[in-house]
């Protein structure tokens, strides 16, 4: 269980299996905060995050942006066809995932394998790969947070996938998911998410939109069926973002996708994958993104990565904002945690960052920048100031005619007699910046 490479080549020879040294190390390959084994509350910090590494931006993206090819030159992409770079990338991934000490990883079926020239042999490069896999993760001891299909890249998706209007397509489209279902529960997923890019319209004038989001129902229901009968016991999730790359992608937003899920009775079996640079994309934040879905009962998973205030695009930054992870953590550990889902960084090293190193920093950064997320957010919410604080806002609805009208018991006419009878009501403040300057005293007080 210890391995930190496995083929005959080490892909990362300038980089150890990554410790934790404390806040005062000045070694950039290095846990600052992430104390893998430190207890907060009562789970330690590998528990309650369950960090996971993506493998298409770390294994597959080459920092190639819509204005110039690859910047990253990538010793594992070097072999003589496709599966054999396969077979290198995947050494190279399970490397990284020893040496960083994360315990799950998340895929897309073409990460893990190339496209065949149809639709069976595609399957079975996808098999062969999963093959290999399971023997990485029993040696390594790494699992799988979730796989997922790629149905946006191919040129047949430029249309939607199981949104498109040609039913061609999104038979290839299911294909496509039965095999990556199939994939996941041979390496034990814990998961499976649906992320829509390419579901959604670039123009109302060609598109259904009504029976677009039928089709999409339809197509998840029979997902899930074909996973339960497979023996999948795990969480489906869905991704929400609002665009990019379609103009109006139908998973916009938590809530849009909370009604959506519960109007076509998908509710029971699917959850919500939360990305923070697609919450800020739709006009949300994070913490908001992440309070609806879990006052919802719909928090699944997280996408960790963040965007730039100053464009507007998803460039999927590897997390820094300890501000964002509290306000974040803060809701995951006020809804119990993660059971199935995990921490996963939807995040790539920039363009410009073409050092072996660079991939180990952005992790290392991310995971340090959460650790004091969840341990900031555990103060908080155990201290119970701020808690006890908001609760008392809504405390005229603990007791008497609020508690009644909570439970049902007024009428519209019974609240007009109320107010008919009633004083005016006094202004009370909402004393917001008292509660930011106290998240900002525990922030300042924890580091
Ligand atoms: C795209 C995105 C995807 C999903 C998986 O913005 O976040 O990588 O996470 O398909
Ligand atoms: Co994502």
């Amino acid at each position: 269980m210890s391995t930190v490479f496995i083929g005959n080549k080490e892909f990362f020879p300038g980089v150890k299996k990554i410790g934790y040294e404390g806040p005062g190390s000045d070694n950039p390959l290095a846990y600052k905060f992430y104390d893998a084994d430190k207890k907060v509350g009562d789970k330690t910090l590998k528990e309650h995050l369950r960090f996971a590494v993506c493998y298409w931006h770390t294994f597959c993206g080459k920092g190639s942006d819509p204005f110039g090819g690859a910047t990253q030159v990538f010793e594992w992409d070097q072999g003589s066809d496709p599966l054999t770079m396969a077979t290198y990338r995947m050494d190279a991934a399970f490397e990284l995932f020893s040496k960083l000490g994360v315990p799950y990883y998340c895929f897309h079926d073409r990460d893990l394998a190339p496209e065949g020239a149809n639709v069976l042999e595609s399957g079975k490069n996808l098999q062969h790969m999963v093959e290999l896999a399971k023997e990485r993760q029993d040696c390594t001891g790494t699992k799988l947070l979730w796989g997922t299909a790629n149905l946006f890249s191919h040129p047949r998706y430029m249309n939607g996938a199981a949104t498109n209007p040609d039913f061609t397509v999104l038979t290839h489209a299911a294909a496509q998911v039965k095999c990556a279902i199939d994939a996941t529960i041979a390496l034990g997923g814990e998961n499976y998410v649906f992320w829509g890019g390419r579901e959604g319209y670039a123009s109302l004038l060609n598109t259904h939109t009504k029976r677009e989001l039928d089709h999409l129902a339809r197509f998840l229901q029979l997902a899930r069926d074909y996973g339960r009968q497979q023996g999948f016991k795990g969480t489906f999730l869905i991704e929400p973002k609002p665009m990019e790359p379609c103009k109006h992608q139908y998973d916009f937003d938590a809530q849009t996708v909370i009604g959506f899920l519960r109007h076509y009775g998908l509710d029971q079996d699917f959850k919500l994958n939360i990305e923070a640079n697609h919450a800020t994309l739709a006009g949300h934040s994070f913490a908001h993104e992440l309070r609806m879905a879990a006052d919802a009962g719909l928090l699944g998973s997280i996408d960790a990565n963040r965007g730039d205030p100053q464009n507007g695009w998803d460039t999927d930054q590897f997390p820094v904002d300890i501000y964002d992870a509290v306000l974040g953590m803060m809701v995951v550990l006020e809804h119990g945690g993660f059971t199935s889902g995990g921490l996963n960084f939807d995040a790539k090293v920039r363009r410009e960052s073409v050092s072996m190193e660079d991939i180990f920093i952005g992790h290392i950064g991310g995971m340090d920048t959460f650790a004091i997320g969840l341990e900031v957010a555990h103060r908080i919410l155990a201290d119970g100031k701020l808690s006890r604080a908001r609760d008392d806002r809504y405390a005229s609805f603990d007791r008497g005619n609020g508690s009644r009208f909570e439970s049902g018991e007024l009428s519209l006419k019974d609240l007009h007699d109320l107010a008919t009878n009633g004083v005016e009501p006094q202004a009370i403040s909402g004393r917001q910046e008292w509660y930011e300057n106290l998240v900002n005293q525990y922030i300042l007080t924890s580091l």
